[in-house]
């Protein structure tokens, strides 16, 4: 049997009721089997990073632990999104509802289907900053997360 492992799953939403759709994320998370939620970060209001015609978004932080693989949490946070009829019509456009593996453990994954830690964390504030919250002296790819945050100070992250 696996052992149970700490991780980190980041939340995002612009569309439907952007706090509502995290709201009933942090459920899902909280009755799935083989992943206990340990604590939720703040919800943080943040400016969209890539196309800008497109809603803020409410991004949060989820520490869980869990005892399924890192794939087997992919399809749970996957099967999470379905569940809340997410919509993406574009690459990088409004989505009621995104889910990604930040940490799992120390692991380093590569894998085609996931990459761990999530290969856009220390570029993306709105990640950073609701991680702060939970582990603020966890170090990514060798280097505390302010670190990281000081390189990104021109994006907008307020606590909602
Ligand atoms: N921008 C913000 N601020 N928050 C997100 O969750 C988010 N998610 C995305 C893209 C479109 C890259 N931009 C985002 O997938």
């Amino acid at each position: 049997m696996t052992p149970f492992v700490q991780a980190f799953i980041g939340l995002g939403s612009n569309l439907d009721d952007p706090a509502a759709q995290l709201d009933a994320a942090v459920g899902w998370l909280q009755s799935w089997s083989g992943i206990s939620l340990l604590s939720v970060s703040g919800y943080y209001r943040s400016a969209p990073v890539g196309p800008q015609d497109q809603p803020d978004f409410v991004n949060a932080v989820a520490e869980i632990s869990t005892n399924l693989s890192p794939l087997q949490l992919l399809t749970a946070v996957q099967n999470i999104e379905a569940h809340q009829q997410r919509e993406r019509d574009r690459h990088w456009g409004p989505r009621t509802l995104d889910l990604d593996i930040l940490l799992y453990g120390d692991l380093d994954i590569r894998e085609p289907e996931l990459t761990v830690p999530h290969s856009e964390m220390t570029r993306r504030a709105f990640v950073l900053v609701p991680l702060l919250d939970l582990a603020p002296d966890l170090s990514v790819h060798g280097r505390p997360l302010q670190y990281w945050l000081e390189q990104l100070s021109d994006q907008f992250v307020e606590s909602l």
